[in-house]
């Protein structure tokens, strides 16, 4: 029996340990008594809570978690195992600072994903305050966001019309390998979407409903220079995908897709053996490394995870592109598929489009260090990281022999993040810690050797992403780590049985000296990641520049404020707003008109936001400081109604109201 082998099965009995510690430390014993009342459905199989247990534990930690945090109350002290590492201070008794006084800013912006609240989040570092949420795939009334008729507009036709999305992976653009604070991307697991966010107006700019996959988990931008957005489609489906084949594996294909960053258009996508997990590039823009899972490619999930091996996929973008110049591709729903299967001609020779490298079992994530010698592919159900060598994996016949180290960090390894000074940091979801190893020591030890591990920090509790200052890039700044734990169990006041999650701070400094656990933030469902850039790098506007949308949209002046009829049902209503009142006191149109209203805050200061709400007509618009805002709605019914401001922007906010008068059309 093979280490990995045995390593799998150890992280099973360990997650059926704590699995039945949990059980047995339930306040409520009416919830979880009766075993036999509990069953569910998965695969297709209809199981009873212990094997479903099972299933879980052995299909993967993440969805275990899943199932636990849907039908469990939180996980006991007991199932946070603190004998396995050197334990670790719970508060900051060195003093290391995190909060920021009045007045006074952070260093960092910390970009976080929402998960499926569908929206991206910022919080500062080191303080960890929200300073603002960014609607992306959801609509957010206080924004006005999905509801004036250009971010409807946006997601109903390039967004697919899908109410909410599930993103993972914030990415910021790059040049020459530094972030140049023009945008994030970020992916939509649920619908198979990437969207960009402008960050000069911290705002959605464009969703692409990427095509021929259904999910798009691992995104990344290519360094150094954001030539592309990539992007995993992580479920197998038939290709086509119309109801034929559906239990056919042969047919079931995984696309990796390269997204333009200006246009979001999807312009090549390559077909690939296994499921596609997450992804990291290489700092150099020739190598995309993707965790696989499903090596067996079976068409239902019981079959997932027979084999005790996968593989990680390393695409070579040149490669890649020089297929797609050549025609050697097939053009699916107008995007340029090449064959990048293990049998496919494309892959025979020196320069094949995908290396498909051995790993242990369902990998995780994949991270690629500062230097970019090395990617990282943390283990999941083997304890172990897998170092890629990117410098070697060009150039060795076997893909498998570029494999530089597999230090063996602890349960369940997800995530790896670094300090800049050789340091790596692995969050250990089964332990329930973070581990910090050294990467050229692991480098030269045996395979399997826990020998590079330094010191190991518990955080609360089951982590998923960690990261640290500016990990991503080729230059790390230490000082702290955030540590995305998906359960907070004990650790804030009981809110229901939806808990938060519990992103705490661990300072870490120089990477010399121990961590140290300094702060618990709880956190709405449901971060999976985040990325942190220096306050230098990114440079919002204050107000709106009339000029960007100049062509597109009017700027609506108090002069310009009126009426216009356009045809016998269809007015346009055009007003400025500022403090204290709105262009035109009242207006009229008919019953029935469609009303299209166009409105300008003609604010020249930051920071005075109006809003226009309509009741009983669903209208919501948040207007900034020189930005126009366009809602179209019907005037159903005649009567009067009171149009007024939703943010609170003068002490005579309140007087900031006009009349919409809707007259009978008779
Ligand atoms: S993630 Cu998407 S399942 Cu580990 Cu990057 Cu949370
Ligand atoms: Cu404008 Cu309140």
């Amino acid at each position: 029996m093979s280490e990995d082998n045995t390593d799998t099965e150890r992280f099973v009995e360990e997650h059926e340990r704590q699995i039945n510690d949990l059980l047995q430390d339930v306040e409520d014993p009416a919830q979880t008594s009766d075993d036999d009342g509990f069953s569910m459905q998965l695969g297709g199989l209809e199981l009873g809570r212990r094997d479903f247990m099972k299933a879980g534990a052995a299909a993967g930690v993440a969805s275990a978690a899943g199932a636990l945090a849907g039908c469990q109350t939180a996980l006991p002290d007991s199932a946070t195992p603190n004998d396995s590492g050197d334990g670790g201070s719970q508060g900051s008794s060195s003093g290391h600072g995190h909060l920021v006084a009045p007045g006074e800013k952070d260093e960092y912006y910390g970009f976080w994903s929402g998960g499926h609240s569908g929206e991206i989040r910022i919080i500062g570092i080191p303080s960890m305050r929200e300073l603002q949420r960014i609607p992306v795939f959801n609509t957010e009334a206080a924004r006005g966001y999905g509801y004036d008729d250009q971010t409807t507009e946006m997601l109903e036709n390039e967004g697919g019309g899908y109410t909410w999305g599930d993103n993972h992976h914030p990415n910021l653009s790059e040049t020459d390998g530094e972030y140049d604070g023009e945008y994030l991307y970020v992916n939509d697991k649920a619908n198979g979407r990437i969207a960009r966010v402008n960050l000069k107006y911290f705002e959605t700019d464009a969703i692409v409903d990427v095509p021929n996959v259904q999910s798009v988990h691992g995104c990344t931008v290519l360094s150094p220079d954001t030539k592309y957005i990539l992007g995993n489609g992580e479920f197998r489906t038939p290709l086509p995908n119309d109801g034929r084949d559906v239990n056919d594996p042969d047919k079931y294909t995984a696309l990796f897709s390269a997204v333009d960053p200006e246009s979001m258009e999807t312009v090549w996508q390559v077909k690939v053996d296994g499921n596609l997990d997450i992804v990291d590039t290489g700092k150099e823009g020739r190598w995309a490394i993707a965790s696989c899972y499903n090596s067996e490619e079976a068409v239902e999930i019981q079959g997932m995870t027979h084999d005790d091996r996968d593989y990680a996929k390393v695409f070579d973008i040149p490669a890649i592109e020089e297929a797609v110049d050549a025609g050697e591709y097939e053009e699916i729903n107008g995007v340029p598929v090449v064959d990048g299967t293990r049998d496919s001609d494309l892959n025979e020779g020196d320069d094949p489009l995908v290396r498909y490298v051995s790993t242990p079992k369902s990998p995780h994530c994949v991270e690629v260090g500062p230097d970019g010698k090395y990617a990282f592919i943390a283990g999941k159900l083997s304890p172990t990281v897998t170092m890629l060598d990117l410098d070697k994996i060009g150039e060795v016949d076997d893909p498998s022999d570029a494999v530089a180290g597999r230090p063996k960090v602890g349960l369940g390894p997800l995530h790896t993040t670094f300090d800049g000074n050789g340091h790596a940091y692995t969050s250990l979801f089964i332990d329930s810690q973070v581990a910090k190893w050294d990467i050229e020591e692991a480098a030269n030890a045996e395979l399997g050797s826990s020998d590079p591990v330094i010191e190991k920090q518990d955080v609360h509790y089951n982590p998923g992403h960690i990261q640290a200052l500016e990990a991503m890039t080729t230059d790390p700044d230490g000082e702290w780590l955030v540590s995305l734990n998906k359960l907070s169990k004990d650790r804030f006041l009981p809110v229901g049985p939806i808990h938060p999650d519990n992103d705490q701070l661990i300072h870490i400094g120089d990477g010399e000296k121990e961590m140290e656990l300094v702060a618990d933030h709880p956190a709405y469902p449901e971060p999976h990641d985040c990325i942190f850039a220096h306050k230098d790098k990114i440079d919002p506007a204050t107000t709106w520049d009339r000029e960007d949308y100049e062509g597109e949209k009017p700027f609506v002046t108090e002069e310009d404020s009126g009426v216009e009829r356009i045809d016998e049902e269809t007015v346009h209503v055009k007003a400025s707003s500022k403090r204290s009142e709105y262009g035109m006191f009242d207006f009229t149109v008919k019953e029935g008109d469609e009303v299209r209203l166009t409105m300008t805050n003609v604010e020249g200061v930051r920071d005075i936001i109006h809003g226009v709400a309509i009741p009983e007509h669903d209208v919501n618009l948040a207007i900034a400081p020189q930005d126009t805002r366009e809602v179209t709605f019907t005037a159903d019914d005649p009567g009067v109604y009171w149009i007024y401001c939703t943010y609170f922007c003068s002490a005579l906010h309140l007087e900031m109201r006009s009349r919409m008068i809707v007259e009978p059309r008779d």
